[in-house]
This record gives structure tokens, sequence and C-alpha cells, in this order.
């Protein structure tokens, strides 16, 4: 039985290749919280992706920290037998804070997994050896510019394009980038909550071009409209913000709120968790596909695997490490090969740090004992 020994809190400045515009802001450098959990069978790292600020969800990178060194911290110390398995258990007494969590149960996870020598894919029972990678492409001020960034996207060979979209920023966008990349690649929006029920018409005129689904269109307590656009859409509707737990799934399929479902670990508070609604899904028949946050090459080894899973049967959005960043903070980044990422095989999540690299973008780190 392993036991606690420290937690670090790390902060890394990392530049984005280009700026990355959605719906709620433009972001052109992370503010990344990375997690490091030291226990007497040896480290794991977790990445917790909560963004700068609180504006795809209520958690930002500031708050995430505070309540990990502040209130899950403190609280896993005490738990009798600390594990990745029962940390949302033991910290179920804290409301909210899913990225927080899911970090300190990445962080276990690994180091779990590295202590057996295991990887998390076949933890997961997961059998692929690579998964269909997708892109997300965010908004820009002209067709133009978005043209010359999708063709580029369209050359590497990724499996399908998404396309951020807000109102003022989407039929248009979405019929050109259709016209130019022919009806055969997979193409989806990813509104991020922009628009609202009096918009449904609107939205359904996006039927006219062939979408794999319509991601997230109204805001995330909105089940109910969500559920009138999937009956006058022809276009499946997917969600992703209102989705955080196995019970929330659970309802908006229910509802007919959702008919395929993007499965975030972070946002759901866990691998563990998400590995869940993975299994309610594919019980359902419902259709999953792995999110993104914009990883560093540690959370994008565990989506893989996590998207190794049989009901991940979209393209999620694992893109390269390069769509983001210019350099990684591991030592074999993830690529693009033929549209698909290889799920990695290495132990705990998968991913071999880049320590000096890492050392170099460091901003803050804090020890804490347990
Ligand atoms: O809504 O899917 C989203 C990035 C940050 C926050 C929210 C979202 C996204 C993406 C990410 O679209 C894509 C990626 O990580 O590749
Ligand atoms: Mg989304």
């Amino acid at each position: 039985m392993s036991t606690l020994r420290e937690i670090e809190l790390r902060r890394i400045a990392l530049d984005l290749v280009t700026p990355f515009r959605t719906s709620f802001g433009s972001e052109e450098r992370r503010d990344i919280l990375l997690v490091r959990i030291g226990t007497s069978d040896g480290d794991g790292w977790g990445e917790c992706v909560a963004m700068a600020e609180p504006s795809y969800s209520p958690e930002f990178v500031d708050a995430a920290q505070l309540v990990i060194a502040e209130h899950l911290w403190p609280r896993l110390c005490q738990a009798d037998h600390p594990a990745a398995a029962s940390v949302a258990g033991e910290l179920a007494a804290v409301k909210g804070h899913p990225m927080a969590k899911a970090s300190l149960e990445m962080a276990l996870l690994d180091a779990e997994l590295r202590a057996a020598g295991q990887n998390l894919r076949d933890h997961f029972g997961a059998r692929r050896d690579r998964v269909p990678s997708g892109v997300s492409v965010g908004i820009f001020g002209t067709l133009d510019e978005l043209l010359a960034q999708v063709q580029g996207y369209v050359d590497d060979g990724y499996a399908r394009i998404k396309l951020k979209i807000e109102p003022g920023w989407d039929l248009e966008p979405v019929a050109a980038v259709r016209d130019m990349i022919g009806d055969e690649l997979g193409l989806q929006v990813d509104a991020n909550t922009a628009y609202r029920r009096s918009d449904i018409a609107h939205l359904c005129r996006l039927d006219d071009f062939g979408l794999l689904l319509i991601e997230q269109p109204l805001p995330e307590d909105d089940l109910l409209g969500h559920a009138q656009l999937a009956r006058e859409s022809a276009t499946p509707i997917c969600l992703d913000e209102s989705i955080v737990s196995w019970q929330t799934a659970l309802d908006a399929i229910d509802l007919g709120a959702t008919e395929i479902v993007n499965i975030k670990p972070g946002r759901v508070g866990g691998y563990l968790e998400a590995r869940r609604i993975h299994d309610l899904c594919l019980d359902r028949g419902v259709p999953v596909w792995c999110g993104g946050m914009v990883e560093t090459g540690i959370g994008r080894a565990a989506n893989a695997a996590l998207a190794a899973l049989p009901g991940f049967t979209l393209p999620g959005d694992i893109s390269a490490s390069s769509r983001f960043y210019r350099r990684d903070i591991v030592i074999d980044p993830i690529t693009v090969d033929d549209g698909h990422v290889s799920v990695p095989t290495g132990p705990g999540l998968g991913f071999e740090l880049d320590h000096d690299f890492l050392d170099e973008i460091t901003t803050s780190a804090i020890t804490l004992p347990a």
C-alpha cells in the first residue's frame, strides 16, 4: 500500500503557435498547472486543464491551484488508502472543481501504473494501437485566413475538421470550408454556448453542409433547448460543456438533448468518470469522441489511451502536439500519421517528460508535504 509524500504544483508558460480564438475568447499563451504527486512507490504527473480565465467553465487555473492546496490535497492526505480509484469519493465533499480533482486523480493514476509497469490503455482494457485524429480550428478575421489554415490541416492528413463558430461566423465559413475540402472529409462545428433558443431556425440551416455534429450551441444549463434543436435539426447535436458527470450524461441522453457525447476527462472530474460515461454511452448506443483542452503531451497521452476504448467511434480533438505548440514538455510528442495518432505504450499515462525544457518554462513551483 503506497503512501502519499508530497505534492508539487508547478506552473508553466507555453506559447501557442498561433492565437486560438473561440466564441468565448482568444489565447496566445497558455498558463498551465501541472501536478506531481510523490508517493512511497514513486512519482506521478497530472495536468490540470483549467484555463487562465473562467470563460469555458467556472474553473480557472489560479482557483484550481488554490483549491488543490487548501482543500483537496489536505483531504486526500487524510484518506486511509489514497489511490486513484478513491480520489473522486474522497473529494466529493468539495463541490465542483472537476478539473482540479481530475489532475490529482491523474497524477495518482500515473504513479500507480508506473509502479505496476502498466500503461493506461491496458488498464482501461482498450485495444486500439492508434486512434483517428481531428483538429479544432479557431475563428479568424477573414475567410481567406481560415481557408489557408484549414488547407494546411487537410495537407497534414487530419481525419476530420472542427470549426469554431459564433453568431456572425457560421454559415459562410462552413459553406466555404465544405466547398474547399469536398464532401468526403468529416466536418463539424463547435459554438461553445454562443447561441440562444431563438437561433434554432438559423442553426438548422447548417443542415445543408453534411456536418457530423453541432457541438454545444446553447448555454450549458439549457438541456431542453438542445432537445428542441435536436428534434428540429437533421444534424446531430453533441454536448460538451453541459456534460459534467455520468448523471448529467444520462439525463441529457434521456431528454434527447445529446445524440453524440464529447467526453473530456477534466470537465467530468477525471479519467475514471470519463470511462464510466463511455461505458454508459456504449450501452445506450450513443457515439462518443474525446474532446481536448489544448493539453500538453501529458494530457494528450492520456486522452489517446481513453480514446482507444471501443465506444469512441468518432475522431477526437487529439491533434498533433505541433497543432498548438512549437515545443512540447514531453520527449516524444504526439504526431499525426495517415490521420491517426499512436496510443502511447510506455508505463503510466505513457509520456516521458523533457525535464530541461520543463524547468526552462516553469514560472512557479511549490511543494507541499503530505
Ligand atoms: O470546446 O472543445 C472545446 C479548447 C479549449 C476549450 C474548449 C474547447 C477547446 C477545443 C480544443 O476545441 C481542441 C483541442 O484541444 O484540440
Ligand atoms: Mg467544445
